[in-house]
């Protein structure tokens, strides 16, 4: 047992993402590659000497191996503590929260959240700062850049750590303590939730819920709230065992991917709830029966009623939503007199706003929502607040969501992605984008004037920082958008986002179907992009 200082050479594609690194599991096989980052980590983030972090992950292919190599590097860097999740499992929500409660330095999580898994399928590595949240931009900055120059990262040569046994290791001078990654988690959602009345509901045989895991990190932790605790039936929790290649499937919560879920809340007798979470646990879809409810009216949803949620009684201070987001949320932060932010994508653009205390509830399109209980996006804490709302309220999802529209107005909001593009034709599409925005100020395009067209920047307002080139904003009067950007969290080529959205306050056409209500937009998507002619594409991948 010994620490080793190992010579590397740099890799010189260890920027981070939206999200961390990301990358192909084989990309960090190689040899040095996860110890590199790492060690960049280590060597950036100031004293950690003594110090603890938490380590966890969505428990894909790969997660305990480069676990038992992080855990031997943390000792060899001179960490006091290291706790790690048993099995090795850890949601990012549940990482934000224990950092919170117990004051760490920060955390290491592994996942590539909704990316596909398995020895072909994709890895990552994120790191979180003491507030419990993703590295803002200045620290993955730093990362990245000790990882173009790094020549040695330190490994203390010991056996590998027991995952599988709750309780205290030594390697050297450092304590691995095996906790379980559910009862600090837990303990904060019966802060927030009236768990009392969501047992009487699950309770009342009136009620039926299912939840699906999608096989990845939210199993354990759903299985421990909704069925032990809120007395759901066994079986209400479907793929519920976190597994290395999630079986297969993209644990990606929406239409297309959580098939299994969609077709149950379609068939003749679905139950009244249904919600999923993506791999790592930070997102969330919310399904009513036969009703979907978009991720951007989900959090215009929860601000409009939280004061029915313990939790939140006490009023919000503002709300924030990513650029991309629908502005349903702001109509309803109007209403309640308090401010709402528009950040760049990602959850790292929250951080600020919520330790400044001047957001509650924060959201994005993605599937992402939350408040400053943390500081990551909860996909069970969502799923938790609208069973809350729905005891209170007594409504079904679908009642919920139209009683809504009728108030606020309703935002026909779609996402059509196109994946796997070639980066050359991508990035020609966005600097022909770039090129055209000054011709479209003021010009009409069919029914539509447009009032605005830039490439979105945003100015920190805690710290002053400026995020420039964040997504082509093109606004029409009327309160009707079209944006696009390409995605950073991607491993192969390039995925263009094209993000739609149409305002409507008549009653009548509150009904339509969404693609319908789009349609318009959506041409002129096409056209203004040539999306067709420069990426050999009739039609989306995903949409949702
Ligand atoms: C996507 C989403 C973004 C989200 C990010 C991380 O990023 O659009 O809203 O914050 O994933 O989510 P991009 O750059 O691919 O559009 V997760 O669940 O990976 O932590
Ligand atoms: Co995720």
């Amino acid at each position: 047992m010994s620490i080793q200082k190992v010579s590397t050479r740099p890799f010189k594609d260890q920027r981070p993402g939206t999200s961390g690194l990301r990358k192909k599991v084989t990309t960090f096989q190689q040899p040095y590659y996860l110890e590199n980052f790492v060690q960049s980590i280590f060597d950036v983030i100031g004293e950690i000497k003594g110090k603890t972090i938490v380590l966890g992950g969505d428990g894909r292919f790969y997660n305990r191996e480069a676990l038992q190599i992080i855990i031997k590097m943390a000792a060899a860097n001179g960490i006091g503590r290291t706790m790690v999740g048993l099995g090795g499992i850890l949601s990012t929500p549940a990482a934000s929260c224990v950092i919170r409660k117990h004051g760490l330095l920060g955390g290491i999580i592994l996942s590539a959240s909704h990316n596909p898994g398995g020895p072909k399928g994709d890895f990552g590595v994120k790191y979180n700062i003491e507030n419990g949240g993703p590295s803002p931009e200045h620290v993955t900055e730093c990362i990245y850049k000790r990882s173009l120059e790094i020549d040695t990262y330190r490994f203390f040569d010991a056996p590998d750590v027991d995952l599988d046994q709750l309780g205290e290791n030594r390697i050297g001078e450092m304590v691995v303590e095996v906790f379980d990654p559910v009862a600090d988690y837990l303990q904060l959602m019966e802060r927030l939730f009236d768990f009392d009345r969501m047992r009487g509901l699950l309770s009342s045989g009136e009620f039926n819920m299912v939840y699906d895991g999608m096989n990845a990190v939210t199993g354990p932790y759903a299985r421990a709230i909704f069925e032990r605790r809120l007395g759901a039936p066994p079986g209400t929790v479907i793929n519920g065992d976190p597994l290395l290649d999630f079986g297969g499937i993209h644990p990606d919560p929406n239409l297309k991917h959580a098939r299994e879920l969609v077709e149950i809340m379609r068939s003749e007798n679905s139950p009244d709830f249904g919600a999923a979470s993506d791999g790592d646990g930070d997102r969330n879809m919310i399904l009513g029966r036969r009703f979907f409810v978009t991720p951007s009216d989900s959090l215009a949803v929860l601000a409009a009623n939280a004061d029915l949620v313990p939790g939140y009684s006490g009023g919000l201070s503002g709300l924030a939503r990513s650029m991309p987001t629908s502005m349903a949320v702001d109509r309803v932060a109007e209403s309640m007199g308090i401010p709402c932010y528009e950040t760049p994508t990602g959850w790292k653009f929250f951080g600020n706003l919520l330790d400044a205390g001047k957001v509650t509830l924060c959201g994005e399109e993605s599937f992402g929502t939350g408040s400053d209980h943390i500081r990551e996006k909860d996909g069970l804490w969502a799923v938790l607040f609208w069973l809350n709302l729905l005891a209170v309220k007594g409504e079904s999802v679908e009642r919920i969501v139209q009683a809504h529209w009728r108030k606020f107005g309703r935002d026909f909001y779609s996402r059509h992605d196109y994946e796997g593009l070639e980066a050359d034709s991508a990035n020609g599409l966005m600097s022909h984008l770039r090129d055209s925005l000054p011709g479209l100020v003021e010009k009409r395009l069919g029914n539509y004037e447009v009032e605005i067209a830039d490439n979105f920047s945003y100015t920190d307002p805690i710290d002053g920082s400026l995020s420039t080139g964040q997504g082509i904003r093109i606004i029409f009067r009327g309160a009707s958008r079209i944006v696009f950007r390409l995605s950073g969290t991607g491993t192969e080529g390039a995925t263009l986002r094209v993000y739609l959205e149409r305002y409507e306050t008549d009653l009548e056409r509150q009904d339509q179907d969404t693609q319908e209500a789009l349609s318009d937009l959506i041409t002129i998507a096409n056209n203004i992009a040539q999306i067709r002619a420069r990426t050999g594409r009739e039609a989306p991948s995903v949409i949702t």
